[in-house]
This record gives structure tokens, sequence and C-alpha cells, in this order.
């Protein structure tokens, strides 16, 4: 079939990508002119395994056509963002506003238009079908409208954008059913079908959901941990082997574009969240926790030097969105006069200096490993780079000031580090 991809994103890419490269013909839209023409020339413009030979093959075939102009197809398929907007704790629709705009001109009768963003629930049924049926063509009836969530874990984006199940609601049954077609044209995992949109967004909202609170409960068993005197990860994975408990690891927090959002738009329209909202917290407030384990051994943070190892949001990707690690950053630097609105209250004043194998931004001032421990009063792992596992207590010893190490990712081995000399806590 036709498929035209709105939005050439994490998302939208990899899935215009998968379907030329079976066959499909397909075109890939973005609003950003100067995104489309790298794309053209099959630059692709963010770090994920396999992903730009995937793209090269799809361009190769002709199978894919980057344009900067929506295309009338058989199926329109919206992967724009949506993001969050801090202070109204709200979802900004504007983009899948102007994407349902967009579509408008180009839809004729039995088309498919194909929701994929994550959204609030209600997006679907509320504003997008509104927005479409101002073609004069009606929902269900003349051309069908789903929602269809996207499942993929980044760093293992085209793998599971195959091997994933997922879920399509329909506003009726035809939606369902046309779009179905499409997906088990690429889809190996099982296709699971509500006879609603509002359900398939909710589903997606408290699969996430679902994993940030248990975070927050890896986190707060980590911090009950320590005052029992207890190593949280032994304690876990011994707990883990009932059959029926399943607690994922303690860190730093949450980071990323979907855990840390998609629990509050669960509330865009209700009033209920609790425990959820509760999570959120008890994720954020992690960083406040390894300050004042920092704290607990320097004293005051104010001019001391913190070397913060990984910003990246987690292992073995290059990807800063919501990242611990550089909300970390901002915060240890945050100076007197800035503090009273800080969380702990607590004067940070700290000089940071950052290292991050993975991360390439040269807005961030990135240093060497050595650069950045050397005079250091402190150093926190925050992100479970591959890497990082090969880290050497005795360089740490001999170019820190004070080699106070605070491992949030349970990555080194605790024992060789004291015995190597260094003040080492780990979450
Ligand atoms: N994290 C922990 N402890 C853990 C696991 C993760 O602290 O045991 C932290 C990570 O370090 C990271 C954050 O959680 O900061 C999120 O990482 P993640 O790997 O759990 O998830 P994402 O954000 O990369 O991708 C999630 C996935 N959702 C679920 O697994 C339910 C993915 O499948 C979704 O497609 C994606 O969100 C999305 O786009 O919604």
């Amino acid at each position: 079939s036709t498929v035209c991809v709105h939005g050439l994103g994490y998302i939208g890419l990899p899935t215009a990508a998968m379907l030329a490269n079976y066959d499909h013909e397909v075109y890939g839209f973005d609003v950003d002119t100067e995104l489309t023409d790298r794309l053209q020339s099959g630059d692709v413009h963010f770090d994920e395994p396999g992903l730009r030979a995937f793209v090269t093959q799809a361009l190769n075939s002709g199978q894919l056509e980057i344009t900067d102009e929506v295309v009338q197809a058989k199926y329109h398929i919206i992967c724009v963002p949506t993001p969050f907007n801090e202070t109204a704790k709200e979802a900004d629709l504007g983009y899948i506003e102007r994407a349902g705009s967009a579509i408008i001109p180009e839809l004729r009768e039995g088309d498919t238009v194909i929701l994929e963003s994550t959204v609030p629930p209600g997006t679907t049924v509320d504003v997008l079908q509104p927005i479409l049926e101002e073609s004069g063509l009606s929902a269900g009836a003349d051309f069908a409208l789903v929602h269809c969530p996207e499942t993929v874990l980044p760093g293992n984006i085209i793998s599971e954008l195959q091997q994933n199940n997922r879920i399509i609601g329909g506003v009726n049954g035809l939606s369902t059913e046309a779009a179905i077609r499409l997906y088990d044209s690429f889809v190996e995992g099982n296709i699971r079908t509500t006879s609603d949109a509002t359900t398939a967004e909710f589903v997606k909202l408290i699969q996430n959901t679902f994993r940030d609170t248990n975070i927050a409960l890896a986190n707060e068993i980590a911090r009950l941990s320590r005052d029992y005197g207890i190593d949280s990860r032994e304690a876990i994975n011994l707990a883990n082997e009932h059959p029926r408990v399943d607690i994922l690891q303690p860190g730093p927090g949450v980071g990323g574009h979907c855990l840390p959002i998609d629990p509050w738009f669960l509330g865009q329209n209700s009033d209920e969240l609790d425990l959820i909202a509760n999570a959120r917290e008890v994720n954020d407030n992690m960083l406040t926790y390894i300050m004042d384990l920092l704290r607990d051994e320097l004293g005051t943070l104010s001019g001391k030097k913190i070397a913060i190892l990984g910003v990246a949001y987690k292992g073995n990707v290059g990807d800063t969105r919501m990242s611990p690690g550089l909300e970390l950053a901002r915060q240890l630097q945050v100076s007197s006069e800035e503090t009273a609105a800080m969380a702990d209250g607590g004067v940070a004043g700290a000089a940071i200096s950052i290292h991050d194998p993975k991360v390439d931004d040269a807005t961030l001032s990135l240093e060497s490993l050595e650069a950045t421990i050397t005079d250091a009063d402190g150093a926190v792992l925050m992100t479970d780079h591959d890497e990082f596992k090969d880290l050497a207590a005795s360089e740490f010893v001999d170019a820190m000031r004070e080699p106070v190490v605070v491992d949030t990712r349970g990555m080194l081995d605790m024992d060789e580090w004291k015995d190597a000399g260094t003040t080492f806590c780990r979450i």
C-alpha cells in the first residue's frame, strides 16, 4: 500500500523504513526541511543501532521517499512528538493537531489514519477525529481511524518494531480491520485489538506507568536498605526468586522521553493520580538523595568538584532527554540564591565535570574520563554504559582530590573499590 508517515523521529523514521523494506510505497514526511534534506542523503540524525543501514536500504530500494509535503496515501501514520508541559502538567497536542490539519486536503474515502504518538486518553476521538472530519468525511464510515501505540525500546528499535505485540484500537471494527492489514505485513508479534481507541491509548500509558512505579518501589527499597545496612540489589535479586515477584533495579531516577512523562498523561482528564504521582516524586527525588550521600562524606558541596559519569538517560544509548545525569549536573551547580526553590532547600553550589563515552553533544563540554575525575572531590556513576564496567578504582584514587565514589547503578565491585581506598557507596 501507499503509506505517508508523519514525523521522522525515533518512531516515525524506523517505521517508515520498516514498511518500505516490506515493499510498501512509503513517503516519509516531516515539517523540518533541514531534517528532510539530511535524510534524503541517508544521514540519520540520531544514534540507534542498525538504523542507518536500515534507512539506506529503504532509500536505495526506491520504496522510501523522504518528502517535505504531505502525500495522498492509503494509510497515514502520525508519529509526531507530544511534549509535556511541566508547569501545566499537560500534554501539548499541537503537533498532533497540525498533523491532522495537514492530512485534511489529502484524505480520501477508504483511507486509514493511524495515531502512534503517545497521548492522553481520549485524544484520538476528541482531538484528532474532529479535525479530520473537517474534510467532510466521517471517521469509521468514510475513513478508518485508529490508535496503535508504539512500544519500542530505544537501543533495540528495529527488532522490537517487528517482534513486539501490538495493540490496535479503532473507532469502530472496520477501522481496526484496516489497520490490522497494514501491521500484519511486518509485525511478527501478536496483534491484539480493542473496540475503542481510548482503551489503546490508556493501555500504552499504564504500561509505562507500571515500569515507572516498579522502579520507584526499587528506589524506595534502596533507601530502606541503606538504613538497615544491607545491599538492596542482593535483596531485590533474592526477592525476585519468588515466582510472582519481579522488582526492577534501583538507580539515579528515571529518564528518557517516556517514563517520566507518560504517567502524568493519565491525569490529564482525571483527578485520580495518587500512587502514580507519588512514584514520580520518589524517582525524581533520587537526585536529592544522591546529593545527600555526597554531603554525608564531603560536608558541604559548595566549592567542591563533582565528576558526573554518564549523562545519557540509560546505558548504551547516546540520548540525553530528561536524563538524571544532566539534571544532577544542573542541581549541583545551583547557587545559594537559587536553592530556596529546590526541593531539599540545601545549598549545592558545586563545580561539575562530565564524561560520557556515548553522548556526542557540543553544548555539554564533555571531557575525557581522566580530565573529569582529576582533582574531583566526588564522582557519581549515573549511567550503566558497558564502558563503565571496566573503570579502575586505582585510577580514581590517584586522580581525585578525595576519592568519594557513588555508584547509582550497582555496576562496580564494592569490596574491590573499598579495598582500593575509595569512600564508596552505592544505590
Ligand atoms: N531504569 C531504572 N531501573 C530499571 C530499568 C530502567 O532505573 O530497572 C531507568 C533507566 O535507567 C532509564 C529509565 O528507567 O533512565 C527508562 O528506561 P527504560 O529502558 O525502562 O525505558 P525507555 O524509556 O527507554 O522505553 C520505554 C519502554 N517501555 C516499557 O518498557 C514499558 C519502551 O518499550 C517504550 O516503547 C518507550 O518507553 C516509549 O516510547 O514509550
